[in-house]
């Protein structure tokens, strides 16, 4: 039995064609989708319609959530209104129905030996990347499998406690892991039990950051699409130092332009600011 595990798409058409490109030859029985395939890249309603059309399990991430709150309620304002800025391109690409859809998918895909979820088994936003603490402990050990996978972290990872292993596996569509390849993972069963392979594809990167440009979502969704936009270009991590500085700074209730400028400070200071991209 081998299953590929695709995570974290996030619209890049580019990237996952040459994911499923290389799945073709790697004889695989099964695959499966943990979530986050749509947000911030224009593609995002277009690759719902091909995992669909590939009648594959998929889980709904994070974003899969900002969207569906975003389409269904976008006069309520949002968890941080500016932070999510891009959501809005991204809910208009949906009609009703997918919409509904989305809603429909689940949070975790159990198999008997395998327990398939986004960010955590109790949460698709909130999970673990650092220390296995208390709480993970618990949570590990109320899972009847022995194998927990997610998605989420766009950064590879296993970590064990007594028999059960959590698994994290890279992104597809925002590789954070150094280098600027699509990444995704294949289980396999072994006589020793479960293998993971994980799997590093090479994609156009550039073709992905003009169709951003060119659609029009890398303008509309700024500045928080500067951020995605340079973490597209170098594979390390933007968006979350970024705003984990505003919330030590309690600032998370600026105006746009107050975090426009908040933005090109930060990638000024860490030397990757160009007025000539954005
Ligand atoms: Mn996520």
């Amino acid at each position: 039995m081998r299953i590929a595990v695709l995570s974290d798409i996030h619209g890049n058409e580019v990237a996952l064609d040459s994911v499923l490109t290389d799945i073709e030859r790697q004889n695989v029985d099964q695959v499966i989708c943990l979530g986050d395939f749509v947000d911030p890249l224009p593609g995002s309603q277009r690759i719902w319609q091909l995992l669909k059309k590939m009648s594959i399990p998929i889980i709904r991430g994070n974003h899969e959530d900002y969207v569906i709150d975003f389409f269904r309620k976008p006069e309520a304002g949002f968890r941080l209104p500016i932070q999510f800025e891009p959501i809005r391109s991204v809910a208009e690409l949906f009609s009703d129905s997918e919409i509904n859809e989305l809603a429909l998918l689940p949070l975790q895909i159990p198999t008997e030996k395998i327990l398939f979820c986004h960010a955590s088994p109790r949460s698709n936003l909130k999970g673990y990347l650092n220390e296995i603490d208390d709480e993970l402990k618990t949570e590990l050990l109320a899972v009847s499998q022995e194998i927990i996978i997610c998605g989420h972290w766009h950064h590879i990872f296993e970590k064990a406690l007594g028999t059960k292993r959590l698994l994290a596996i890279g992104s597809v569509g925002i590789p954070l892991n150094g280098k600027t390849n699509a990444e995704y993972a294949i289980l396999s069963r072994e006589k020793a039990g479960w293998k993971i392979e994980n799997h590093a594809v090479p994609y156009d990167v550039e073709q992905t950051l003009r169709e951003f440009r060119e659609s029009g979502f890398l303008q509309r969704g700024a500045p928080v699409t500067w951020l995605y936009y340079d973490e597209l270009l170098t594979a390390n991590r933007k968006l979350g130092p970024f705003f984990q500085e505003l919330r030590s700074q309690n600032l998370q209730n600026v105006t746009k332009e107050e975090l426009k400028s908040l933005v090109q400070s930060y990638l000024m200071r860490i030397g990757r600011w160009d007025i000539k991209r954005y």
